[in-house]
């Protein structure tokens, strides 16, 4: 009897403590494409912990990582209406939707890792992340997401002439489209997650990413050569629902905006440990690294900067990010 009542008090406590927990937490929802330990799921990850802590646990976060929540496109139409809080995408699919994205989605663009840093460090960052606020988002972190080049399973490739006639998927950005048919190959824009299959199944020759990409997707085990032409240097972004963000008081937004920042830091250490670590494994495991040169693909480009780069606007970005040293 004894044991029977204390047993029903343990009980009524713990229900009452999860109660008063539930009610006190809220809980944010955040979507990634990358499975479990990538750079970008870890900096959120780490991005929560802060959070939680320095909300009394108030705040915390959930991650869905290996696209859980949907694919890149469908999560940032989530984002936007607010039926998930928080999400880290790359910023090309964004192109279309913010014309500012443009721009460091430009290939090209960067002469240098330390040359996007200090881009999107400093006041054209600050522009680009004030315009998502034009379609319902607060950018919270720029993330690196170092450089992508073409891989594919059909053959090595030296220059521009070797892409010729070759099929690619994209990720889904005009600007991606225009660059492939530049270098005289054919881009097919797709989802991240249909990529594997498409280049197992012949529907594709390859497509273009980052080592860590190209090495967690295991797109390294169907396409084995990986040129390092290095066309893009895409950042990653880290954004909130507007209507999720306009509920915190001032205190907490700065709490949020703090911690964003912390892990950036976080991320772009990780980050260049995951490029080392991954590019080791897919040398380890058969890929055929070639480093074209790279000149003759910046000269092919023009075509995409006259297409994507027409008003004033957007000109004096691409002015200001070649000015910075
Ligand atoms: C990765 C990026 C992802 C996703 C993917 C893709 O580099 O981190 O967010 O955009 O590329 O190509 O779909």
């Amino acid at each position: 009897m004894l044991h029977f009542s204390r047993l029903v008090g343990a009980t009524l406590l713990t229900a009452a403590l999860m109660a008063g927990t539930a009610s006190a937490q809220t809980v944010l929802r955040s979507s990634d494409t990358h499975p479990d330990g990538y750079p970008t799921v870890e900096a959120v990850k780490y991005f929560g912990e802060l959070v939680k802590e320095r909300t009394a646990g108030r705040y915390a976060v959930d991650l869905y990582h290996s696209a859980q929540l949907g694919e890149e496109k469908d999560t940032i139409e989530q984002v936007r209406s607010g039926v998930i809080d928080l999400n880290r995408v790359s910023m090309a699919p964004f192109n279309g939707l913010i014309p500012e994205t443009t721009v460091p989605s430009l290939p090209y663009i960067f002469r240098s890792e330390d040359h996007m840093h200090k881009v999107m460090d400093g006041a054209v960052g600050d522009q680009i992340a004030a315009a998502f606020e034009q379609v319902g988002l607060v950018l919270l972190a720029f993330y690196d997401g170092g450089a992508r080049s073409f891989y594919n399973s059909k053959k090595p490739i030296n220059s521009v002439a070797d892409l010729a006639g070759m099929k690619f998927r994209v990720i889904q950005s005009d600007i991606f489209v225009d660059m492939v048919a530049a270098l005289g190959a054919n881009a097919t824009p797709m989802p991240y997650g249909e990529v594997y299959s498409a280049i197992e199944t012949g529907v594709i020759d390859g497509a273009e990413n980052n080592f860590p990409s190209y090495d967690t997707a295991k797109h390294a085990e169907v396409a084995k050569f990986y040129s390092l032409d290095e066309h893009t240097m895409v950042p990653e972004a880290f954004v909130m629902a507007k209507s999720s963000w306009d509920k915190l008081t001032p205190e907490d937004q700065a709490i949020f905006k703090a911690a964003a920042k912390e892990s950036v830091a976080k991320q772009r250490e990780l980050w260049a440990a995951k490029v080392k670590e991954s590019r080791a494994k897919v040398e380890a495991s058969g890929s055929q690294i070639t480093t074209p040169d790279k000149q003759p693909f910046i000269d092919a480009m023009g075509p995409v900067y006259e297409k994507h780069v027409k008003d004033d606007k957007l000109k004096a970005m691409v002015e200001a990010i070649k000015a910075v040293q």
